[in-house]
């Protein structure tokens, strides 16, 4: 489905939603990379240290010798988070080629060139999909041993259905000895995880938001952006951190590009995103289920993330 379909259906729905794969055009995309600067957004720090300190603890579990891998990354992005591990990789002698896949082309190419600088030595195939079509292509592409990475708790933006139909097809494209390490947002106290969705200088808020621009830019729409707030909340019974867009007053909002008007009361919310944390048993349960082996959990210091490394 395109970006208008999707906009069209999502706001005829009863409640409102919009999905958060949208977020990331050009300028969601340098929202986000503000938001993984964020002292409040503990996650990125997390997957920062378990890289620096334990890179060589996951390569010696890959259990490779000296044998030719690829890495292959799902939603690579612009390769801040992979880039220390990598580093890392390469100080520790293994030999590999990296796979980024991503849906963004734009965020791709940059990430090719600035790998291309920074690890001259690097093969590296860069491939535009989309998840699902992406796990069909894996293993036309080479008979290499595979490690699939998952990284910066992306796979939380899942609903439990489709996080299990990853799982699954991802167990089906791979052989028998390959690995996935997938980044999971841990349960904690509340009020760090919706803080980290709640940041106080407003970047979360203008992040959320730029999905209204977006559709005012894209599809000829009038949202006033002055007339919508950022709602994020957390349920700890759950695990579920959503974040909604509410409606300031009762409105009707016109999109040219669709040919409708949409009605928002006072007090409506759209649901934009899903940021799902995670317990240690029920990522074993996950895992388990889709009949990977879990060889080692790899946390930071403070327990607040884990990097879960799992064989076929
Ligand atoms: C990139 C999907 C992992 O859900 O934590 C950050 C996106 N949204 N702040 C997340 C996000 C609001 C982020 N992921």
């Amino acid at each position: 489905m395109s970006f208008k379909e999707d906009v069209g259906t999502g706001l005829s729905e009863n409640p409102k939603y919009l999905s958060s794969r949208y977020f990331y055009d050009a300028e969601g995309d340098k929202i986000f990379q503000a938001i993984m600067k964020m002292p409040e957004y503990y996650l990125t720090n997390a997957e920062f240290e378990i890289f620096s300190t334990q890179a060589e603890q996951i390569l010696s579990e890959l259990d490779v010798n000296g044998r030719k891998f690829d890495l292959v990354e799902f939603g690579a992005g612009d390769g801040f988070k992979t880039r220390i591990l990598i580093e890392r990789l390469i100080e520790a002698g293994a030999n590999f080629r990296y796979i980024p896949i991503d849906i963004s082309e734009n965020v791709l190419n940059t990430l090719k060139s600035d790998f291309q600088k920074r690890f001259p030595d690097l093969e590296i195939l860069a491939e535009n999909a989309e998840y699902f079509e992406a796990l069909e292509s894996i293993n036309r592409k080479s008979e290499n041993p595979k490690v699939i990475l998952f990284l910066g708790s992306s796979i939380g933006n899942f609903l439990e259905d489709r996080t299990v139909r990853f799982l699954n097809a991802l167990y089906a494209v791979l052989n028998v000895g390959d690995f996935t390490l997938i980044g999971f947002d841990l349960k904690k106290n509340p009020k760090t995880i919706l803080e980290a969705y709640n940041d106080k200088q407003g970047i979360t808020k203008a992040f959320n938001l730029n999905l209204l621009k977006r559709i005012n830019r894209e599809l000829e729409a009038d949202f006033d952006l002055e007339a919508f707030d950022h709602y994020p909340y957390y349920d700890p019974e759950t695990g579920f951190a959503k974040s909604y867009i509410v409606s300031l007053k009762k409105q009707t909002v016109n999109i040219k590009g669709l040919k409708k008007q949409f009605v928002f009361d006072a007090g409506e919310a759209i649901h934009t995103e899903i940021s799902r944390k995670y317990g240690i048993n029920q990522i074993e349960t996950l895992f388990e289920n889709a009949n990977f082996n879990v060889s080692k959990h790899f946390f930071d210091c403070k327990h607040y993330y884990v990097d879960t490394l799992a064989k076929k």
